[in-house]
């Protein structure tokens, strides 16, 4: 009995030993160790034994039961272990690979108007967006622009139905907003608009940023102040800005506004014509007319208006020859201006 013992603990221990996954470890548990096992059937037959040897071979299987246990209990911690293992080296994450995804970036124009609408918004200006299909009177009525107005034709303007066009500028906005609010106004509305012109600097649809201040005592000096600021944080520090006399139907007086080229600084170049400015804005005093139209007690407040093309600051700061190059999504050209 004593050798039936010993041949279960030598067999068992070499199964044990080839034994290389957690499943086959316990198939070997259940067939040493379980209710029909091995050990079972070895105790079972004690009852073969005489008498006074039964104690000595019970406490002998216990012992081996407890051995096994133990040995079982190592190659569980000892398997476990090394799945663990070569988990960890099979399913290791390389954090250096790079994705190759390619980085998408802001359209150019996207990018200016955000940072043109960055510096008036920090200058205190709420920005509003309106209809692009817009009502004749709001387009032009409402902006003192006569039914005369070449801008009226309809070689310039698009329309849609009778009395209903396509905006011709965001300044509809504008108006719409001084029937409802009463100053102090200080407004920006960026977005698209249209007119039927097309050429390399002239697009069908183009981008413009209008702003608008009305209040008490709002003169030409208070728009001078707003656009030098913006002047300096678009183009550099040292740029100056200039008035030109000029007109509008809906302010008066008006100018164009030059700023000093910011590619050769003042001195003369292709891009400024030798000049050393570069015109690049619209603007003026709220034309009285304007202010009535639209409920403002024009003697009692003024305000300043100015509207600016983003394709064109954007062609001007980057140096960009052609306003279609904007919209032909080629790629090359794009992913030059993502930061
Ligand atoms: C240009 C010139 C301008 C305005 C836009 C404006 C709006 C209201 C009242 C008065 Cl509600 N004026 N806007 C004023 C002057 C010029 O735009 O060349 N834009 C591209």
């Amino acid at each position: 009995m004593a050798d039936k013992i010993f041949e279960i603990q030598t067999v068992c221990c070499q199964e044990l030993e080839k034994c290389d996954c957690l499943q086959a470890l316990q198939d070997l548990r259940v067939r040493y160790l379980g209710k029909s096992g091995e050990l079972t059937a070895l105790l079972k037959s004690i009852k073969d034994l005489a008498q006074e040897e039964r104690p000595a071979f019970g406490n002998k299987v216990n012992e081996l039961r407890k051995l096994l246990e133990t040995l079982f209990a190592n190659k569980t911690t000892a398997l476990k272990c090394s799945e663990m293992q070569r988990k960890l080296q099979q399913e290791k994450v390389d954090i250096s690979l790079t994705t190759m995804q390619p980085r998408g970036a802001l359209h150019p124009v996207t990018l200016v108007e955000k940072t043109i609408c960055d510096l008036l918004i920090a200058m205190g200006f709420e920005v509003l967006s309106g209809p692009e299909v817009e009502t004749d009177y709001y387009n032009f009525q409402a902006l003192n622009i006569p039914a005369d107005h070449p801008a009226r034709d309809m070689q310039d303007t698009f329309y849609i139905a009778e009395g209903i066009l396509l905006r011709t500028q965001t300044s509809c906005m504008q108006a719409r907003h001084m029937e409802k609010k009463q100053p102090p106004i200080k407004m920006i509305c960026p977005g698209k608009v249209y007119r039927s012109d097309s050429d390399a600097s002239h697009s069908p649809v183009f981008h413009q940023i209008e702003g608008l201040v009305v209040d008490e005592n709002i003169t030409l000096c208070d728009l001078k102040g707003t656009l030098q600021y913006l002047a300096s944080h678009l183009f550099g520090e040292d740029t100056q800005v200039r008035f030109r006399p000029s007109y509008f139907p809906f302010t008066e007086p008006s100018v164009e506004v030059d700023l000093t080229c910011s590619n050769c600084h003042g001195k003369g170049c292709s891009l400024c014509k030798g000049t050393g400015w570069i015109e690049v804005l619209g603007a003026g005093m709220v034309n009285p007319v304007v202010l009535e139209n639209c409920g403002i007690d024009s003697t009692k407040y003024t305000g300043y208006a100015f509207g600016l093309g983003v394709e064109r600051i954007a062609m001007i700061k980057y140096g960009i020859p052609d306003i279609r190059l904007f919209y032909e999504n080629d790629v090359r050209f794009l992913k030059q201006f993502g930061k």
